[in-house]
């Protein structure tokens, strides 16, 4: 676990399985159904319990780059926030926006519902093929530049599934702050 400061706002790096993380909120990298999937999608719903899913089917789907918010069943999370990352389609196709968009919208839905810690998982850079170190700067980027004006959230939580993704993260952060 690593730990940088932003003003009096903190940027943590932990490495392993988002669903295990006790913070108010974790992000789910979602399709646009919020039916479900594979990748860290499946793992939440999995560990949430199938009345995520109820839930979701009531939401109408979400476009890429929004966000929306459940319950987290039975997460240790209180929250899901569910966002859809851009498809990578060689970087012309305005998918750096979709993906900072995803960072922000979760940031603001975060702060409507009074949470002060929030784990994001590496949004897109699975089943969406997103290059990891283009979506890794797009990403910090989008989260030291939201923090500092945040209502209620403290902790943002880089939740890396490989250690190759922790290194990159930290590598990157330390060049950032
Ligand atoms: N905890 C943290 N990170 C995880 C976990 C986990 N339990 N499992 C996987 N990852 P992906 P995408 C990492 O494919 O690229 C789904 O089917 C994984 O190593 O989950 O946004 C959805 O329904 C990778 O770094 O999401 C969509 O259809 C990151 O999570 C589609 O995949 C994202 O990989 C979304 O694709």
């Amino acid at each position: 676990m690593e730990v940088w400061s932003v003003g009096d706002r903190s940027i943590h790096l932990e490495q392993g399985d988002i669903t295990r993380l006790e913070v108010d909120a974790i992000v789910n990298a979602a399709n646009s159904t919020l039916l479900g999937g594979g990748g860290v999608d499946g793992a939440i719903h999995r560990a949430a319990g199938p009345q995520l899913l109820e839930e979701c089917r009531t939401l109408g789907g979400c476009p890429t780059g929004h966000a929306k918010i459940t319950k987290g069943y039975r997460l240790p999370a209180k929250y899901v926030i569910h966002t859809v990352g851009p498809v990578w389609r060689g970087g012309a196709q305005g998918e750096a926006d979709l993906l900072r968009a995803c960072y922000l919208n979760s940031l603001e839905l975060a702060d409507a519902h009074d949470i002060q810690s929030i784990a994001f998982p590496a949004i897109s850079t699975g089943a969406y093929g997103y290059p990891k170190e283009e979506a890794a700067t797009v990403a910090i980027r989008a989260v030291v530049d939201r923090l500092p004006r945040s209502q209620t959230v403290k902790n943002v939580i880089f939740a890396l599934y490989s250690e190759s993704d922790y290194q990159l993260y930290k590598r990157l952060l330390s060049t950032y702050l």
